[in-house]
C-alpha cells in the first residue's frame, strides 16, 4: 500500500484502497481547488488532516481552520470573486451556523466556482441532530450531488467543481457518515502543479454583488434561471443503462455537450469517466422500480443480491434539482416505484407532486413508518423498508445469527473523558458543589461527557457556543437557582462570543465555565484562534482572558482546572454577588499532550499506585471515574499501569490519601520530571 501523501501528490494516473474523505481530496488536487477552508466536525475532520499531512512546499491548495462554518463560507466566496476555484467544507449542522451567509450564495456570480462539501450525518453517529440538508439545498437554489461510495466521491466532486465554474453558482456535495469513512480502490486521473495566475480577478461588473431591496428579484430570478439551468443539463443526459448496458456513457453525453468545460481532463484513464450521473440499474422489471441514491444505494444493490426478480433501480447522483423528465420516464416504466431515501421525504414529495402534474398512474411508495424517517440506511434498515412494502421481493431470512452471550451482556463501550482529562476534575468539583436545585448548561465539546453519571454535570444542550444564551434566559425571574454555563475554548471563538457580549450588555446572572484546553478535542485536535499555531505555522496567539476583559466581564477569574478547591472558592466567589462572571478552568488536553511527549521521545510519566491506606470509599472509581482505576474481585482498588498517564489529578480525592505516586524505581524508563 502507497503511502497517502504519495497516492494524493501523484503525477501518474493510478489506483489505491481509500477513504472516501481521501479520495475528496485527491479530487480536489486534480481539479486545481485553490482555496479550502472548513470548521473540523465528524465526519469531515480527515479531509483537514490528509490536506495537512501533505508536507507545506508541496501543498497545491490553500488550507485554513476557519473560526467557524460561517467564516469559513465567507473566506471561500471571497475567493471565489477573485477567481480562485474555492471549497468550504464541514458537518451537517455546520451549515446552521454558515447558512446566513451560505443562502445568499446562489444569488452571486461565483466567477471561480465554489464546492460546499457537507458531511451529513443519518444515525446522529456524532451529531446532535439527524438534520437532514438537501432542505437547504432548496431554500438556497443550489445544487446537489451526492456520491454513494469513495469512487463517486472522487467524480462527482470534479464534477461539482465544473458544473460551478461553468454556472458560477454554488454546489453542495452531499456526503454522508459512511459515504467519507467508507474505503474502496479508487482509481484517480493524472495530475501535475498548475502554472498558476493569481492575479486577483475581482471584476464589480460581475455583479451586482450588493443585494438590497429591488436588486434581490433580479438576482434570485438569475438563481432560479440557473437551477432550470442544472436541471435541464442533468435531464439532458440519459441515464446510463448499467444491465443490461445500452445506452451512453457520461463520457459521451460529455462529449455530445462539446464542452470542455464540463469533461475531465482529457489526459484522464477512462476509469475517471465511468461514474454517470444519474443511472438506471435495468433488471428487466416493468412493474418494481425503486429511486434511491448515496448509501441506501450501496445497501439495496447488497440485499437484491438474492431476491429473483429485482426491481430496476434509479440511482439519482444529482438530488436537487430534481431531473424531472428522467424520473418521469422511469415512473411511466413501471407499475410501483419505491423512493428509498434516508431521513425526510425530500424526493418523495417532488416526485409525488411531479406524477400528480404528469397525470401518471404509477404507485409511488413513499415513507410508511415513523422508522423510515430514521437512522441509516444499512443493508438491514433497506431490507426492512423492502419487506414493508413488498412481501415477496426477498427470500425469508435466515437464522440471524446470534452474538455470543458474553459480548452482548457488557453491551456497546460509553463515552467516556480520557485519563488525565482536565474536564474531569472539573466535572467531580463542580459535582460537589451543586445543590440540588442548581441548573447546569452544557454545551458542546468533549466536556458535554460531563453530562454522564456519575458526575451528571449538563442539564441542556442545543448546539454549539447556545450555553451563555441558554443560561441567560434561565437566570430570568430566578433568584433561588444558581445556574452555570460550561463552554470550550474553541466553541468560545466560534459561536460563543455573541453570547458573552450579551450577558455583560444585558446584565444577565449566571457563571460561565470556560472549560481551556488549548485545542479543538473532540475532532481531533485542530488549532484555535487561542492557540498561537495555525495551519501554516506560528500566529498571533488570541487569549481568552484577554477577549473576556477586552468585552468588559469584570469578574475574570483563572483556575488551574486540576485545582477543584481552588475551583469551587471560585464559584462561591462568582455567586456572592449578583451579575455575570467567568471562570476559565484550564488545563491542556492531556491526550494532546501525551501524544506530543511520545513524539518528542520523552519517558511516560510515572503512573500512580493504590496503597495499603486504602479504605475502600471507592471514590476514585465511582464519583471521579478515571478509566484507569480497577476493582479486584476481593474488592481492593487497583490502577491499571497502561491507562494511566501519571497526571495524579486523582490523588486529591481521596480521603485517606491512599493515591501516591509508585515508586519511580520499579521502572527506570518512566520520570516523574513533566
Ligand atoms: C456547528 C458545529 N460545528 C462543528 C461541530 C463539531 N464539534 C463537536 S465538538 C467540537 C469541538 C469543540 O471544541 P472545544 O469547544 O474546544 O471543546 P473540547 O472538545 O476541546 O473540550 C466540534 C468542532 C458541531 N457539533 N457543531
Amino acid at each position: 500500500m502507497k503511502k497517502l501523501n504519495d497516492v494524493l501528490l501523484d503525477h501518474e494516473p493510478g489506483s489505491e484502497i481509500m477513504m472516501g474523505n481521501w479520495a475528496l481530496v485527491r479530487a480536489m488536487i486534480e481539479a486545481d481547488v485553490r482555496v479550502v477552508t472548513s470548521y473540523p466536525g465528524s465526519p469531515t475532520p480527515e479531509i483537514g488532516a490528509a490536506i495537512l499531512g501533505l508536507p507545506s512546499e508541496k501543498r497545491p491548495m490553500y488550507f485554513e481552520w476557519s473560526v467557524n462554518e460561517k467564516v469559513a463560507t465567507e473566506v471561500a466566496f471571497g475567493a471565489s470573486l477573485n477567481g480562485h476555484l474555492s471549497c468550504a467544507f464541514f458537518k451537517s449542522v455546520g451549515l446552521n451556523v454558515a447558512a446566513d451567509s451560505f443562502v445568499q450564495l446562489g444569488h452571486m456570480e461565483l466567477v471561480g466556482g465554489l464546492v460546499i462539501v457537507l458531511g451529513d450525518d443519518p444515525g446522529a453517529n456524532s451529531s446532535q441532530n439527524e438534520q437532514d440538508n438537501r432542505h437547504f439545498a432548496r431554500l438556497s437554489y443550489t445544487p446537489v450531488l451526492e456520491p454513494a461510495s469513495p469512487t463517486e466521491v472522487m467524480h462527482m466532486f470534479k464534477q461539482a467543481c465544473g458544473l460551478s465554474r461553468d454556472m458560477r453558482m454554488p454546489v453542495i456535495l452531499r456526503l454522508t457518515t459512511h459515504v467519507c469513512h467508507h474505503k474502496e480502490l479508487v482509481h484517480y486521473g493524472s495530475w501535475s502543479p498548475p502554472e498558476r495566475d493569481d492575479t486577483p480577478r475581482f471584476d464589480k461588473k460581475a455583479g451586482p454583488y450588493i443585494p438590497v431591496a429591488a436588486t434581490v428579484f433580479p438576482l434570485k430570478q438569475r438563481a432560479l434561471k440557473k437551477l432550470e439551468q442544472v436541471r435541464a443539463w442533468a435531464d439532458d443526459k440519459a441515464p446510463v443503462q448499467s444491465s443490461p448496458g445500452s445506452g451512453g456513457t457520461l463520457r459521451d453525453d460529455l462529449k455530445k455537450k462539446g464542452s470542455q468545460d464540463w469533461v475531465d481532463k482529457p489526459s484522464q484513464p477512462e476509469a475517471v469517466f465511468e461514474t454517470p450521473l444519474n443511472r438506471v440499474v435495468d433488471n428487466g422489471n416493468c412493474e418494481r422500480g425503486v429511486i434511491t441514491m448515496g448509501l441506501p444505494y450501496l445497501s439495496l444493490i447488497d440485499v437484491l443480491a438474492d431476491a429473483e426478480e429485482k426491481p430496476d433501480i434509479l440511482k439519482l447522483g444529482m438530488v436537487h434539482p430534481l431531473p424531472r423528465e428522467t424520473v418521469v420516464r422511469f415512473l411511466e416504466h413501471h407499475s410501483e416505484v419505491k423512493i428509498l431515501e434516508e431521513l425526510d421525504d425530500f424526493l418523495e414529495q417532488q416526485i409525488k407532486a411531479l406524477a400528480y402534474d404528469r397525470g401518471l398512474k404509477t404507485r409511488i411508495i413513499g415513507k410508511e413508518t415513523l422508522e423510515e424517517w430514521m437512522g441509516e440506511y444499512t443493508p438491514d434498515k433497506v431490507a426492512e423498508v423492502l419487506r414493508a412494502c413488498w412481501g415477496d421481493l426477498l427470500p425469508v431470512s435466515g437464522e440471524i445469527p446470534q452474538v455470543e452471550e458474553h459480548l452482548t451482556a457488557r453491551g456497546p463501550r460509553p463515552p467516556q473523558l480520557c485519563p488525565g482529562c482536565g474536564h474531569r476534575t472539573v466535572f467531580h468539583a463542580v459535582r460537589g458543589w451543586l445543590k440540588e436545585n442548581d441548573i447546569a448548561v452544557a454545551d458542546i465539546g468533549c466536556h458535554t461527557l460531563g453530562f454522564l453519571p456519575p458526575y451528571e454535570v449538563g442539564d441542556a444542550l442545543l448546539c454549539m457556543g447556545h450555553s451563555n444564551g441558554t443560561a441567560a434566559g434561565l437566570g430570568l425571574f430566578n433568584n433561588t437557582r444558581r445556574v452555570i454555563a460550561f463552554i470550550g475554548d474553541s466553541t468560545f471563538f466560534h459561536a460563543g462570543l455573541p453570547g458573552i457580549v450579551n450577558a455583560v450588555f444585558n446584565k444577565h446572572n449566571h457563571t460561565l465555565i470556560v472549560m481551556e484546553n488549548g485545542t479543538t478535542a473532540m475532532t481531533g485536535h485542530q488549532d484555535h484562534a487561542a492557540g498561537g499555531t495555525n495551519t501554516r505555522g506560528p500566529t498571533v496567539e488570541i487569549p481568552v482572558q484577554q477577549v473576556l476583559e477586552g468585552l468588559g466581564v469584570t469578574q475574570v477569574t483563572r483556575v488551574s482546572a486540576y485545582q477543584e478547591d481552588k475551583l469551587r472558592a471560585a464559584l462561591d466567589e462568582s455567586f456572592s454577588t449578583p451579575g455575570f462572571s467567568v471562570i476559565i478552568a484550564s488545563h491542556p488536553c492531556m491526550l494532546k499532550k501525551t501524544r506530543e511527549r511520545r513524539r518528542q521521545g520523552k519517558k511516560p510519566l510515572v503512573p500512580v499506585q493504590v496503597n495499603e491506606s486504602c479504605e475502600r470509599h471507592y471514590i476514585c472509581l465511582s464519583e471521579f471515574a478515571c478509566p484507569s482505576y480497577q476493582i479486584a474481585d476481593d474488592g481492593g482498588v487497583w490502577v491499571q499501569e497502561d491507562l494511566c498517564i501519571g497526571d495524579r489529578s486523582c490523588m486529591q480525592t481521596c480521603p485517606v490519601n491512599a493515591i501516591t505516586p509508585r515508586p519511580k524505581e520499579t521502572n527506570p524508563k518512566e520520570t516523574d520530571n513533566d
